[in-house]
């Protein structure tokens, strides 16, 4: 029923408006990974095998690469940066990358900014001993980066973290990026695998485990815990496998070896917490419906339960005669006093773009950034508050402040939704 906050990740990339005058190292990119114009746009078309038998090529050189770049930095300290809200996919793969990096005695740090919100990403975290860390703005202060010679950034491109313009002012290379988004300009890694037709990131981290990179073992427990944290992670990232093409089945297959079938079902088992439950509700009795269309606004909820947006989009979008959920509220962090507003959308109107949706409703900032975006079935936004963040001892005004947003946004969804002008739809 419901997709993971993976998904939000993806939601949160801001792509960069000017992408013509993004300066790229040309030569630290494989241009064949990125460019297939042959490939028919159909995810079931000829390209998919095309792309598999591509893939396990593909995979075997940038195995090797890897390894090159990994031998170079033996001994070293390296950070591994997680998107402020890591999902699945996240965890996973920089988990696979630690236990690889491992080999050629290089110590990783995977760490992380923000929160894990989603009941089954905590339930991961803490059913595997998975060695993430939560490195918050305040106790990054205390730590001592010039320990660290590099820092690796998985299924995410820095444009979701908040630990990234300090590792970068610290100095610290940028050692090894894989990712599944598109790309996102000015960074440079020694290491560079972007695949953004790839549907998740776990996939080609299990390529590279089934190129040779590290020999998964099933009588070593923390092989087996990582090998069901790859197939959660490829998992959510596909849609419970829905959206899957052919070389995630073929990861997919590869880690049927390894993983335990029991831990993922009880990852997957993780409860709602009574507040999430409590935002669902909220969104349920809130929401309006217009051609096809579910809108809800939930009003203010905690930074920890931030994950909730999503899930009641997931859910709404369920009810019969509805395709689109949109569902949004203010976030409120009280340790920095700051209020954003995070919306979330699913759909299952296959020539709805999510991306584009978001976009046209929303429009950018004054710097010219997104305030959102989104892939096959999701999408999501951030919009700051600003100079209008706090100040909610006062009920009154809390509610007129919710009021505000919430009919801003309304019209801003409605414009798109009603048809007479609807600009992207024809
Ligand atoms: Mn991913």
């Amino acid at each position: 029923m419901y997709l993971n906050s993976s998904l939000t990740q993806f939601e949160n990339l801001s792509l960069e408006p000017n992408p013509e005058e993004v300066d790229i190292d040309k030569e630290s990119i494989e241009l064949p990974l990125l460019t297939r114009p042959s490939l028919p746009p159909s995810p079931n078309g000829d390209g998919s095998i095309y792309l598999a038998q591509r893939g396990n090529s593909l995979a075997g050189q940038k195995s090797e690469e890897l390894q090159k770049t990994l031998l170079g930095h033996r001994h070293e300290r390296q950070l591994v940066i997680l998107q402020d809200f890591p999902d699945p996919d996240a965890l996973s793969c920089a988990w696979a990358y630690q236990l690889i990096a491992q080999q050629y005695d290089i110590k990783c740090e995977i760490i992380y900014a923000g929160t894990l919100s989603h009941q089954e990403n905590i339930a991961l975290v803490k059913l595997t001993n998975l060695p993430a860390q939560r490195w918050t703005m305040q106790n990054l202060k205390t730590k001592d980066l010039s320990s660290y010679q590099g820092f690796v950034l998985i299924d995410n491109q820095g444009t979701t973290s908040q630990l990234l313009p300090a590792v970068q002012q610290a100095g610290i290379p940028l050692v090894v990026l894989v990712d599944h988004h598109s790309l996102q300009g000015e960074l440079k890694a020694e290491f560079f695998d972007i695949r953004p037709y790839a549907r998740a990131t776990a996939t080609i981290f299990t390529q590279y485990l089934q190129a040779g990179i590290l020999k998964l073992d099933s009588s070593i427990s923390q092989h087996v815990k990582c090998a069901t944290a790859l197939m959660h992670g490829l998992r959510s990232d596909t849609n419970r496998l829905m959206q899957a093409q052919e070389e995630d089945f073929m990861a997919a297959a590869y880690l049927s070896r390894f993983y335990d079938a029991q831990l993922l079902n009880a990852i997957l088992q993780a409860n709602r917490s009574k507040r999430v439950m409590d935002v669902i509700e909220r969104s349920l009795k809130n929401r309006i419906v217009q051609n096809n269309f579910s809108i809800a606004g939930v009003g203010y909820l905690r930074y920890d339960d931030r994950d909730a947006i999503p899930q009641a989009a997931d859910f709404l979008v369920t009810e019969e005669n509805v395709h689109t959920a949109v569902v949004y509220g203010i976030v409120h962090d009280e340790d920095d006093e700051l209020e954003v507003v995070i919306g979330s959308l699913r759909t299952t109107k296959l020539t709805l773009d999510p991306d584009e949706f978001i976009k046209e409703a929303f429009g950018q900032d004054s710097a010219g950034r997104f305030f959102g975006g989104g892939r096959t079935g999701a999408g999501g936004f951030e919009i700051p508050m600003g100079f209008l963040s706090g100040g909610n001892e006062n009920s009154t005004y809390a509610k007129m402040k919710w009021e505000v947003f919430d009919s801003q946004i309304k019209q801003k969804l409605l414009r798109l939704v009603n048809p007479r002008d609807n600009p992207i739809q024809s």
